[in-house]
């Protein structure tokens, strides 16, 4: 495998060492994205396919006597990232690539990545991911690209020139190292850099500490320095202002600023080219730093003037939103910034003072407002909202589908989208089918382009619906159904190596897979499993034999200190230990949890799936993006009106998916009435199962049940109950006629081009960043 992936690297470097000729020479505007996380996965598969040299491989290797895939599943997972936003940076990497646009990927090289999910009696464990143990074949070490960070310190007035300015004297100085990871793009010479960097410990400070004698202190205080890119925080949405968190996230842009600043540099003496060559994405707003530190640079090392140095920061700075909730924003400790980064606090301070004059100007003494917008959130804590610093500057701010750039401008940000509403724009979100469809299904990729004639649709999606013409035919739908049987087969294997259950072909393969939260009702699926479970119990045999049979299929990790989502998971294994072992259910209903879901996992589940799960209250989910990978492979969707299923109805007609609940308008009216609102008499039934021990470990869930009952039931399980059954109801009966279903699933494939990354990316290269492709000629 190391002998593999050292081949295709080769091959690799070569593409990305002339394209990265090619853009310096032609120097066009560069699109440099900014995120702290990048789950990438796999890359063997993903590279061979996007070179186009898969075939050669899989033949020299079966010379020397191997087999490609045996050795490509031999590759464990790039995991530095957490859930959604980490994979969709990944995706946006490959679609950067393939379309050929000068871009730069920025992000911190972990040595842990998420954790590993360990299942033990039916609870999650974590382990960590030291996933650079055999060393990480994909990566080139640039040991003489290194920027000092620096951090703590003192700020002091000094005068150059006649001109009082400000002086940052830091206390501390990391290193930071560059790792670039190339990324090719499909049907391109291109490959582009995905520049990660880990901290080394830098010698600059230690020379004192040496000298007074103080030795092995000198050594440890290096050793910490390294700590800084250790680990990924493995918690999605709740950041508790840690030190180590801004560190990371201000080491990362420093140092990223740094390179980018130096090559811009290389070629331009003035900065006022500088929004012509350079465009800064802002991955949600943990990287929003970035806005404070480009200022300190160009005012007080470039000596620019303020104002200057601001219009500059807003022509460049675009930021992309993934949360819902204002409390997934992050927010920062005054104290904790103010001791890290002192001079970035007063340059927050004075961006802060100019913006409040500025909304004076507009909403007179509102205080109201004006405190709702300002940067500085005042109470026990006075906090940075990041996020505000960031609409502050950015000259466009994305939501990720339409509904959430409805939330954005109505509730999150609705003070600010009044003021600047040409700043909103709407991104929905998107998925790569190279690797989605490519190479994580490759029989469905030869029957796309055998039935379309053509391999283009691999880079131009828009003809995948192509397939809609074919979606009656006979002769389709068997070749469908033989590559969606032989997927399933694939992964009951996989089902029963990990679990021991044996699954049958001939049931519906039911699938949730991602991050455990309450918002994405994991435990509505449960509940939904139970009641199901509760009805096969209660029937005769002749009813038995009219039951859909299905296997439930659940996999997502929990953060480490999130009970409640801990308490879903032992939920799955104690009603699995029950049904999976009950005579009278046998294979009508099996119940299993797949541990340690990851990018590859995923490859290997959404092929086999014939139902997916997206299950969020309302207006809880930003877009979703395991939606669009289910929908491109076929897989029919039982959803939600939430994030981007809305726009999957659209395109593909809300009659070919399974659509449930409570309409984002409704959620608010529907929490008014609290205690008021009761849930059926087969939701309160289950949850009594529950609650009564029925599966046992009847103190443990107790609580559990508490989250959905007596009025606390905040994410609506108990009003959405029956619609969602009579959604899964509709699933079965549709799954018994199977043409309907095959036709519902061609459809499914047939009208996902819009949720290519592919179009995400020209939508942002034109309307957000101003990018024009510049390709490397073969
Ligand atoms: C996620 C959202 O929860 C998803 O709805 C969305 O599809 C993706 O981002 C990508 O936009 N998200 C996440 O994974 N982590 C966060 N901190 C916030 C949002």
């Amino acid at each position: 495998m190391q002998a593999l992936a050292h081949s295709v690297r080769d091959r690799l470097i070569e593409r990305w060492h002339d394209t990265h000729q090619y853009f310096k020479k032609k120097d066009p505007k560069r699109i440099y994205f900014l995120s702290l996380e990048f789950l990438m996965g796999r890359s063997l598969t993903n590279s061979v396919t996007n070179l186009g040299i898969q075939d050669q491989y899989a033949d020299a290797l079966t010379q020397l006597g191997f087999d490609y895939e045996v050795l490509a599943e031999q590759e464990g997972d790039a995991a530095l990232g957490n859930g959604g936003l980490a994979r969709f940076a990944a995706c946006q990497m490959d679609s950067l690539a393939t379309l050929d646009y000068p871009a730069w990927g920025y992000g911190l090289r972990y040595q842990y990545g998420l954790f590993r999910q360990i299942i033990v009696d039916g609870f999650q464990h974590e382990q960590p991911d030291f996933w650079l143990n055999f060393g990480n074949p994909w990566e080139i070490e640039r040991v003489h690209v290194s920027y000092p960070v620096k951090f703590y310190g003192t700020v002091e007035e000094e005068v150059l020139n006649g001109k009082k300015c400000k002086i940052w004297i830091p206390g501390e100085s990391v290193e930071a190292v560059a790792y670039d990871n190339p990324i090719p793009g499909y049907g391109t010479r291109n490959a582009i850099n995905l520049r990660l960097w880990a901290a080394k410990p830098s010698d600059q400070y230690d020379m004192e500490s040496y000298t007074t004698g103080d030795y092995i202190n000198a050594i440890v205080n290096r050793q910490k320095a390294e700590t800084i890119s250790n680990v990924l925080y493995p918690d999605d949405r709740s950041y508790q202002g840690k030190e180590l968190r801004l560190k990371q996230q201000y080491f990362f842009v420093s140092a990223s600023l740094q390179d980018i600043m130096r090559r811009f540099k290389d070629l331009h003496r003035s900065f006022d080219e500088f929004p012509e060559k350079v465009a800064l994405q802002i991955n949600d707003t943990h990287p929003s730093i970035s806005i404070a530190e480009v200022m300190r640079v160009l005012v007080d090392e470039e000596h620019l003037d303020w104002s200057k140095a601001w219009d500059i920061a807003c022509r460049i700075f675009s930021v992309t939103i993934h949360a819902v909730q204002p409390e997934g924003l992050e927010k920062i400790p005054v104290d904790l910034l103010g001791s890290v980064l002192p001079r970035h606090l007063e340059i927050i301070y004075e961006i802060n003072y100019r913006l409040v004059e500025e909304l004076k100007k507009s909403f007179g003494q509102d205080y109201d407002k004006l405190s709702r917008m300002s940067i500085i959130e005042e109470g026990a804590v006075k906090s940075i909202r990041m996020a505000n610093l960031s609409l502050a500057c950015c000259h466009t701010v994305n939501g990720v589908s339409r509904v959430h750039l409805e939330t954005l401008k109505t509730r999150v940000f609705k003070d600010y989208y009044e003021l600047w509403p040409q700043k909103f724009q709407c991104k929905t979100n998107g998925v790569t089918q190279r690797r989605w469809i490519v190479v994580s299904n490759p029989s469905l990729c030869s029957i796309i382009s055998k039935w379309l004639g053509t391999e283009a649709w691999i880079r131009n999606v828009d003809l995948i619906s192509g397939l809609r013409e074919y979606a009656k035919d006979p002769d389709l739908h068997t070749e469908w159904k033989n590559m969606k049987r032989v997927n399933k087969m694939r992964l009951a294997e996989y089902i029963e190596t990990l679990t021991s259950v044996k699954v049958s072909l001939d049931a519906m393969f039911n699938v949730q897979i991602k991050r455990i939260h309450e918002y994405k009702r994991q435990l509505l699926n449960m509940l939904g499993i139970i009641h199901r479970y509760d009805c096969i119990k209660n029937m005769d045999e002749s009813d038995k034999r009219r039951v859909v049979p299905r296997v439930c299929i659940i996999g997502g990790k929990a953060a480490p200190g999130y009970e409640v989502a801990k308490k879903i998971i032992k939920l799955c294994h104690a009603v699995a230990d029950k049904v999976n072992n009950d005579p009278d259910v046998g294979d009508l209903l099996k119940v299993v949890f797949i541990p340690d879901y990851n990018v590859s996992v995923a490859e290997l589940v959404i092929p086999g799936s014939d139902l997916s799960q997206h299950l969020s209250t309302a207006g809880h989910e930003a877009s979703g993006t395991g939606c669009m990978k289910f929908l491109m492979n076929g897989c029919l969707l039982l959803a939600t009106a939430d994030g981007s299923a809305v726009e999957i109805a659209e395109e593909i007609g809300a009659e070919n998916m399974f659509l449930f609940g409570a309409k984002v308008d409704e959620v608010p009216a529907l929490r008014e009435k609290g205690t008021t609102l009761k849930g059926s008499l087969q939701f309160a039934r289950v949850v009594r199962m529950v609650r009564d021990g029925y599966f046992g470990f009847k103190d443990y869930f107790k609580s559990l049940c508490d989250t959905v009952e007596d009025g606390g039931d905040f994410y609506l399980l108990g009003y959405d109950f029956a619609s969602y059954l009579e959604a899964q109801a509709a699933a079965d009966r549709t799954f018994v006629d199977q043409e309907k279903w095959t036709q519902m699933s061609i459809l499914s494939t047939a009208g996902s081009g819009k949720f290519s990354s592919d179009r995400t990316i020209e939508e942002y290269a034109q309307q957000s960043w101003g990018i024009e492709p510049c390709k490397c000629p073969f």
